[in-house]
């Protein structure tokens, strides 16, 4: 028998019925957000093309004003979030503050943060970049606008998370914590179709990706575990294999369909928690794989402030533990 054909909406309904009392807000939610990916996927399928056929003064063909990519995906979002009476603030890696819905519009239950184009400075090679998506149901009642404690929730009370892939084709993948699906964007139809049922991702891959430029400033663990994972213990699989792109999407994307290792570490850490880190863990985690900071849990983090950035190490669950024990030990070490 052929496959079924399953539209991302059917999908997310089947998803919410699994709540029961639930009224269909979040599916109309979730809607909205596939409606604004289409959108930006349109828009960057188109980004060559604006040189060539724009005129000068940044006006495309339609004779509207150009603008960077990052830019529209972020009003993109804001214009298809803000109006729909399903949430009651957003939060984006674009935007120094909370984004309040508008005065006008509807307030509803729902928080919504997001980075709207990650990895954009891979637009001009024409490499993969994405949105990364995180729902939290609101935690305050004071007012119907929603506040900043709305938006600073521990990744594990996140109740959605995902992102869109845009690649070779256009993918969505999210959880609402019921394991990992992935959709394929049919432009024909405009429609998202299931394409990758409950993803599961290999307990150990023999993929490492990181910025390996950084090296002298990695702490001691992490330049450990990379000489680690470069060694030639066949037996252990070794020499893995590096692949970085430096579109965090694009990158762990690939490690949780073939299985691998993404590191971001410290000293600082670039990656933010909110829009990047907690979304992509709770993906990770429902898939069989894990996240961490070395020291702790991404999903445990409880955030202190909007634009917080953390060590990010995320992929298969054995490549993630065993990172783990070498940061663990070095620590010790140095305290010796
Ligand atoms: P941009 O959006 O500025 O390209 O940053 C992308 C990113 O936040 C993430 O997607 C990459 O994994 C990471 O930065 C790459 O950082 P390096 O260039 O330092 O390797």
């Amino acid at each position: 028998m052929l496959n079924k054909i399953t539209t991302v909406q059917q999908h997310i309904l089947d998803e919410e019925r699994l709540h029961p009392g639930a009224t269909g807000d979040f599916t109309a939610l979730l809607t909205s957000l596939t409606l604004s990916a289409k959108i930006i996927s349109r828009e960057v399928n188109q980004a060559g093309l604006v040189k060539i056929l724009g005129e000068t003064g940044g006006v495309n063909v339609h004779g509207e004003s150009v603008q960077k990519l990052d830019e529209f995906a972020q009003s993109t979002i804001c214009r298809a979030m803000g109006h729909n009476g399903h949430l009651c603030v957003m939060a984006s890696e674009e935007s120094e503050n909370i984004i309040p819905i508008p005065g006008e519009s509807k307030k509803g239950k729902y928080v919504l943060m997001f980075d709207p184009l990650d990895g954009s400075s891979n637009i001009d090679v024409n490499a993969s970049i994405g949105t990364i998506f995180s729902i939290h149901r609101r935690v305050t009642n004071h007012s119907p606008d929603g506040r900043l404690e709305d938006c600073l929730q521990k990744g594990i009370d996140q109740i959605a998370a995902g992102y869109f892939i845009y690649g070779s084709s256009t993918m969505m993948v999210y959880t609402t914590g019921h394991g990992v699906h992935g959709f394929t964007l049919d432009p024909s139809l405009g429609e998202f179709l299931l394409s990758h049922e409950n993803i599961r991702t290999p307990s150990r891959g023999r993929i490492y990706s990181i910025n390996e430029g950084n090296y002298h400033s990695w702490d001691q663990g992490t330049r450990r575990y990379v000489n680690y994972v470069k060694d030639q213990q066949k037996e252990k699989g070794h020499p893995y294999s590096l692949r970085y792109i430096g579109s965090l999407v694009a990158d762990f994307h690939r490690n949780l369909l073939k299985g691998g290792i993404f590191l971001y570490p410290g000293p600082k850490g670039k990656l933010r928690l909110l829009y990047e880190a907690a979304p992509l863990a709770m993906v990770v985690e429902q898939a069989g794989g894990a996240a961490s900071t070395g020291e702790e849990r991404i999903l445990d983090i409880q955030p202190a402030s909007l634009h917080q950035k953390v060590s990010l190490i995320i992929g298969s669950r054995d490549d993630v533990k065993e990172y783990t024990q070498f940061f663990k030990e070095a620590l010790v070490s140095a305290a010796d």
